[in-house]
């Protein structure tokens, strides 16, 4: 491909990527770019809510199967947390705040039994995503429910996502409603169909085998705010 068409590509984008200065190019995984838009990505449909039926789940290698009502989320200690975020069709975005219970303090009303190393993350509209629980534990790992000082919009995954800033994005499920902890790790959605299992954006564990064929301007066609 030619610097030129690259270019060109790049005039006509209707969310632009942002040049970065030196000082934080360190924070830029390889292959991304940087938007201040944020893009709207998921399958299937926004779903919508009765929250007064809405739990969040816990089961599998746990002593106790619990279920959480919203409330009991929002009575739990509540965490801040300013993170970057990099998703695999190559956009990355800075100095996102979220808010939400931290899932490191969530665990603390659960009692995972000793072999549950591996957890499932279950989401409405049949998504799930596999991350290993040590990923899970990390000061910035949020069960989150407001963005920027608002609570989440439905597209961005309300009433509660996770996030996971370390992981490409597919690992931050949004409208989650369920934890399964596993002694031995499976895979979920995307990891079933060709993406990464572990997905370290600095080290581009973007796909588990050959390269999926993501255009690099894919991610600046889709929706976005
Ligand atoms: N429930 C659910 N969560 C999901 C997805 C999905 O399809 N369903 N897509 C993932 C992917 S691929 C990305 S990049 C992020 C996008 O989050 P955003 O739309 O808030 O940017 O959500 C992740 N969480
Ligand atoms: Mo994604």
């Amino acid at each position: 491909m030619s610097k030129d068409s690259k270019a060109e590509r790049l005039k006509r984008m209707q969310m632009p990527a942002v040049e970065v200065p030196p000082e934080i190019a360190h924070r830029v995984p390889p292959g991304q770019a940087v938007t201040e838009r944020f893009p709207i990505l998921h399958e299937g449909d926004v779903p919508s809510y009765e929250m007064s039926a809405w739990t969040l789940r816990v089961f599998g290698e746990v002593a106790e199967e619990k279920s959480f009502s919203y409330e009991e989320l929002l009575a739990l200690p509540q965490t801040k947390s300013v993170c970057d975020i990099h998703c695999v069709t190559r956009w990355s975005k800075l100095d996102t705040e979220w808010e939400g219970v931290r899932f490191r303090d969530f665990l603390k009303g659960i009692e995972v039994k000793p072999e549950g190393k591996y957890v499932m993350i279950h989401a409405d509209q049949d998504y799930e995503t596999n991350v290993p629980l040590e990923d899970l534990l990390g000061d910035d790992v949020l069960l989150a429910h407001s963005f920027e000082g608002q609570p989440l919009s439905p597209k961005h995954g309300w009433p509660l996502r996770l996030i996971v800033p370390h992981l490409y994005f597919w690992k931050s499920a949004k409208w989650i409603r369920g934890f399964e902890f596993m002694t031995e790790d499976r895979e979920g959605f995307w990891e079933r169909n060709g993406f990464h299992n572990v997905a370290e954006p600095f080290k581009e564990q973007r796909f588990s085998g050959e390269a999926i064929p993501i255009p690099e301007d894919e991610w600046v066609r889709k929706e976005f705010d």
